[in-house]
């Protein structure tokens, strides 16, 4: 049954998001679809960049076989991320840090929207599209300092090739990150999943977790997941108009 604004959220959410402290969020590329960022999956779409699927192009095997190819893959994309800006969502968000007394951002995205919307803390699960790191040493590059249009750059420091450092598939996490965000959602009473497809791993296991501790979990997204049915109230609809009718 389509509800109203008002009857979008249950009692029992409301209560709950009135009295919670410990509350954690994950979010995926549907958290900043209204900023104009493209989502890789939903909407019948899969993202393909010159014929090559997100899967393959953003991927360990590819970094190995073509850095060349990677970095222009991400050039493209950083390109297009420079204009956008925050959405209500994101602001939703960040404002949710200061509401509870033990609030934990986690998000797949690389895109550093949450981070321009003001989030303090957020866990990057799969790093950031606006740092580079060095393939052989410890040095990391800062994008919005250093324009890099063609070519792989190479390190200041060593001299080695410098890669994106972000998290390709068939990659680890960066050290900690995950372990972090898991603790956080074994004790959190409350635990949003916002614009993600739930489909990409370890990151999708977060709200398993809290789910499996015992936490009240809600999805916000316009399409059902496979995290769906888990959840204890899924809101159908854009996390830009839901989230800060919340608060
Ligand atoms: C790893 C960075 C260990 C790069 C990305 C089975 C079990 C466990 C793991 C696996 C498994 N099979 C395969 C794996 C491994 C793999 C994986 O999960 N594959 C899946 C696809 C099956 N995982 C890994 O490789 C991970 N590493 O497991 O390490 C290991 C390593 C080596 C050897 C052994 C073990 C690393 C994964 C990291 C991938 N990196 N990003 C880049 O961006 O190019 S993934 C990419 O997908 C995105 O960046 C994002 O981070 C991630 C998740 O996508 P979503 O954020 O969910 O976005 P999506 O487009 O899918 O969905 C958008 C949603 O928004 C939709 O639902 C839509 O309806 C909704 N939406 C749209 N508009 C709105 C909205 N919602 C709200 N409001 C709106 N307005
Ligand atoms: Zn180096």
């Amino acid at each position: 049954m389509q509800a109203g604004p008002k009857q979008l959220f249950s009692e029992e959410l409301r209560g709950r998001f009135g009295e919670a402290n410990r509350v954690l969020v994950l979010t995926g590329a549907g958290v900043s679809a209204e900023s104009g960022v493209p989502t890789f999956r939903g909407g019948g779409n899969a993202a393909v960049w010159k014929g090559i699927p997100f899967e393959v192009i953003s991927s360990a095997g590819m970094l190995e076989r073509d850095l060349p190819a990677v970095w222009e893959w991400f050039n493209y994309r950083r390109g297009l991320l420079e204009a956008l800006k925050p959405n209500p969502a994101h602001e939703a968000i960040a404002r949710w840090q200061d509401r509870f007394s033990d609030f934990t951002l986690v998000t797949q995205n690389i895109d550093g929207l949450h981070q321009a919307a003001a989030a303090r803390e957020v866990i990057e699960l799969h790093g950031s599209i606006w740092r580079a790191r060095c393939v052989h040493c410890a040095a990391h590059h800062n994008l919005r300092e250093l324009r890099i249009d063609n070519g792989v750059p190479a390190c200041f420091d060593c001299g080695s090739s410098m890669r994106p450092d972000v998290v390709l598939f068939g990659e680890m996490l960066p050290a900690g990150a995950f372990e972090r965000a898991a603790a956080k959602a074994a004790v959190c009473e409350l635990c949003f999943v916002v614009g993600t497809s739930a489909v990409v791993y370890p990151a999708a296991a977060i709200p398993e977790i809290a789910r499996a501790a015992g936490a009240y979990v809600v999805e916000v997204n316009p399409e059902r997941t496979p995290l769906s049915e888990l959840c204890n109230e899924v809101l159908t609809g854009s996390a830009g108009e839901i989230l800060p009718l919340l608060g």
